[in-house]
């Protein structure tokens, strides 16, 4: 009996013979279900699960925080509780709450109620509140530009439908390609992997596609889209260029920029160079970006001549000055006139995530757990964790205001694998060793686990009941309980609920609900939401009963900005203007050098256009994984068949890998100055000259945990990038801006050991 079940990668139903699940296959009517599905049959029983609850020896005996390398001692879960509580109870009586850092950044599972993080938030708001994280890994510049510029974040959440692109567009411009393999994924799940279909329906249509990425296969096959490789971190002058052949050839919409922006002009002004006398012209950019001038004139002329839709992927604002990618698109759009008319305008992230685009009714009811008020109200910029950690005291600027770190003395950690996401490991690393205690709920001996003093095992997804959905997807899922806990894994609200037992909160915490009746409570709560649900949407148990519900596909299809189109005065956007801010007077009145009035290009801090070219000849993109969800699942399935002799590949052009005398297969060493890890070579003419691709998510495997910088052996691309925020604006993680060289490894090939469990010893060893 196959029983249906889901994951961010989409849901599926899976088959258990003698109490362990022996197949997964997704839904029959998804139309093009993910091979990453394939992994987890063997993560669910896999050797590096955490089957008991553990303790770090060197923090039991002696608190010491030489996290990493050292044995486990595995405890009785009512000790391992004790643990934490007395911990969470003195640190809050010495320090405070603001000391315990529960930001816990982190993609967990796709079940909205057992969802990592915000049981954790949950809990700690329940005891007085915690240090935070403000804003994603992902989207850390975008969210924080967005509402000074547009008002809020319509264009990247909810952007124009692919049912209006397919039926009004001319042509496509994507900044950072127009792919599948991101869309495999939607926070939450999807029933129906859609996005391929779309993309059909615009080839039959023989919308010109233009795919503006260092890497070909970033935009699909099937859209036939024309390539210009232009060098990483440039779109910005590009875009720049682009709007500057616009206006110098009065192609440019004027009435649009009188009713519907407000600041052209002082822009305009930087882009015809009249104060710095630097025309930000196609000449001027095409030794920046590396495209041809006459390449960006032609372009230009055609979004011009006809129906276009700009798209800007996530990842251009994971680089340096990432705020400036999202605001020069919008102005760029703005330039051409088109924003508010089907098919047109802009939108951000097309190909970054399923949901981007995905037709989704107004009246979608999607349940959600909430995390509640905390009541320190302290928080750093997400990405700032090393800087928190390094640097108590310590003063820094976010989005106008200036701010100081709380110093930090525990961490708790729920459903997100730092040691995967954050950039500088190894700088980090040294920065995790300065609190009291760090603490993890995790299903399997990650790095992160295996770098923390108490470690409690979490279940996985199948071991419990949950539901699935994305608020930019037509489905809901039941998430039915496949398999038992493994081992003696228990669900992360179980472990808060323990935990608040201890501490005096229980009720509070729980509000006297179990799984069962929270997920009705859930369920029913999403559905009083909008008055259609009502007679539309079935009673919990038919619901649970079937195991989905889908809502229609909207008939009109959605156009973002249509109603400040049609009426600028009615419905205004929420910036300071009530218009689309070309200039911004509230961020030119931060006085910030590295986010101004109105978008300027900024040299990236590491480029190949820049000094530290000359070292480090390469730059690096640590792009998200083909064959896995991050770091999830990188030990089984389609991860691990990904990998060449227990290495990440590194992808590099025939004349970069021929210059370095390195052929495809070669274990070679990729470096620079805060780092290096062992990758395998494969050579592709898909990326261009200068360019080296690491997929992200391969585990943190040092060659010795305790040695300052040791050689990382499996090809983990954030040993090498660089911790720095966005701009004083955003603070955005820069993945994206880093430089490296390789060479062929002729040192001792050793083997890549990511999985290992730690040496375990019963407490009375
Ligand atoms: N170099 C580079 N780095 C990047 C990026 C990049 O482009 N380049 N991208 C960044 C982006 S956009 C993101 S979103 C981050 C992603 O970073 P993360 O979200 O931290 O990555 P995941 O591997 O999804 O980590 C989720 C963890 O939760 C665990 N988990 C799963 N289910 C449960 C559960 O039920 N309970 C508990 N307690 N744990 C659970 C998984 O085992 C896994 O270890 O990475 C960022 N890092
Ligand atoms: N299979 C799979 N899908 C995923 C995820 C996953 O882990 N696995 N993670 C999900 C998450 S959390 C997120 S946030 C999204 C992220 O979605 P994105 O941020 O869009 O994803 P990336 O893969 O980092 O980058 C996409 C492409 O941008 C290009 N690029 C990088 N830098 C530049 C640049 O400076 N200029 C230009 N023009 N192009 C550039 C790279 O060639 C890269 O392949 O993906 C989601 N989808
Ligand atoms: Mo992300």
């Amino acid at each position: 009996m196959y029983r249906i079940h889901s994951g961010h990668w989409g849901a599926f139903e899976a088959r258990v013979e003698d109490g362990n699940v022996v197949e997964v296959r997704p839904l029959a009517d998804d139309p093009n279900p993910t091979p990453i599905l394939g992994g987890v049959v063997e993560a669910t029983h896999h050797d590096c699960r955490i089957r008991r609850p553990a303790v770090r020896q060197g923090w039991l005996e002696r608190r010491d925080r030489k996290r990493g390398g050292d044995p486990f001692v595995e405890v009785p879960w009512d000790e391992a509780l004790d643990l934490v509580a007395e911990e969470l109870r003195r640190i809050k009586d010495t320090h405070g709450n603001e000391a315990i850092f529960a930001g816990s950044y982190g993609w967990s599972s796709a079940g909205r109620f057992h969802h990592a993080k915000t049981q954790l938030q949950r809990f700690m708001n329940c005891y007085g509140g915690f240090t935070a994280g403000k804003h994603s890994y992902s989207l850390a510049a975008g969210l924080a530009i967005l509402p000074h510029i547009v008002g809020d974040c319509r264009p990247l959440h909810h952007p124009t439908s692919w049912q209006s692109i397919v039926t009004h567009t001319d042509m496509i411009v994507a900044f950072g390609g127009l792919g599948t393999k991101n869309t495999q994924m939607e926070p939450g799940g999807t029933a129906n992997h859609s996005t391929l279909s779309w993309y059909e329906k615009i080839a039959q249509r023989g919308v010109r596609v233009v795919s503006i990425t260092p890497i070909r296969h970033d935009t699909s096959d099937v859209l036939n889209a024309e390539w210009l490789a232009l060098r990483p971190n440039t779109d910005v002058a590009l875009m720049m260029a682009l709007a500057h052949t616009l206006v110098s050839e009065n192609l440019h919409d004027r009435d649009f920029l009188a009713r519907y922006t407000s600041g052209s002009e002082r822009f305009l002004e930087y882009l015809m160079g009249k104060h710095d006398g630097r025309p930000k012209s196609a000449a001027w950019a095409a030794p920046i970006c590396q495209i041809p001038e006459t390449t960006i004139v032609t372009l230009a002329r055609s979004m011009a001549a006809g129906r276009t839709m700009i798209t800007t992927s996530y990842s251009l604002q994971r680089g340096d000055h990432g705020e400036q990618t999202f605001w020069m698109t919008m102005v760029l759009a703005c330039l051409l006139g088109q924003v508010g008319l089907p098919g047109g305008g802009f939108g951000f992230g097309y190909g970054s995530m399923h949901g981007q685009g995905n037709p989704v009714p107004e009246n979608k009811a999607t349940p959600s757990f909430t995390a509640g008020q905390n009541p320190t109200g302290s928080f750093i910029p997400v990405a700032r964790i090393t800087d928190l950690l390094e640097n108590p005291g310590g003063r820094y600027e976010f989005d106008g205001e200036t701010r100081t770190y709380p110093e930090t003395k525990m961490i708790y950690w729920c459903g997100g694998n730092p040691f995967h996401h954050h950039q500088d490991l190894n700088r980090f690393l040294d920065a995790w060793r300065k609190p009291d205690t760090v603490v993890v709920n995790e299903p399997w001996w990650t790095p992160t686990a295996k770098l923390a003093d108490i470690v409690l095992p979490a279940t996985t997804t199948l071991e419990r009941n949950d539901i699935g959905s994305s608020s930019r997807d037509r489905y809901i899922m039941a998430m039915k309980q496949i398999v038992p806990p493994q081992f003696e894994a228990r669900n992360d609200f179980d472990i808060f609920s323990g935990l608040a037992e201890r501490l005096g909160i229980f009720d509070q915490f729980t509000e006297g609900r179990d799984e069962q009746t929270w997920l009705r409570f859930l369920y029913q709560q999403a559905r009083d939401r909008h008055p259609e649900n009502t007679a539309l949407m079935p009673e919990f148990d038919t619901f649970w009963k079937v195991g989905k519900f889908e809502f229609g596909e909207p008939v009109e299809p959605r156009v973002v900005y249509r109603d400040f189109r049609d009426d600028p005065i009615e419905n205004p956007l929420a910036t300071e203007s009530g218009k689309f801010e070309i200039y911004s007077e509230k961020i030119a009145g931060f006085g910030y050098d590295d986010c101004s009035g109105h978008p300027v290009w900024h040299e990236p801090v590491e480029w190949l256009g820049g000094e530290s070219a000359g070292t480090w000849p390469l730059h690096l993109i640590s792009n998200q994984p083909q064959h896995r969800l991050h770091s999830q699942m990188d030990f089984a399935g389609p991860s691990l068949r990904s990998k060449v002799h227990g290495h990440e590949p590194i992808v590099l052009s025939p004349a970069d890998a021929a210059a370095r005398d390195v052929r495809e297969g070669d274990l070679v060493r990729v470096y620079n100055g805060r780092g290096e890890t062992l990758c395998v070579a494969q050579l592709s003419d898909g990326v261009r000259d200068g360019v080296a691709q690491i997929s992200t998510g391969a585990w943190f495997d040092p060659e010795d945990w305790r040695a300052a910088g040791a050689l990382e052996r499996h090809g983990n691309p954030n040993v090498l990038t660089l911790d720095k925020g966005t701009s004083k604006l955003g603070q955005g993680s820069i993945a994206h801006t880093t430089l490296v060289d390789v060479e062929r490894h002729t040192g001792n090939a050793t083997e890549p050991e990511p999985y290992g469990v730690p040496e375990l010893r019963s407490i009375s060893d």
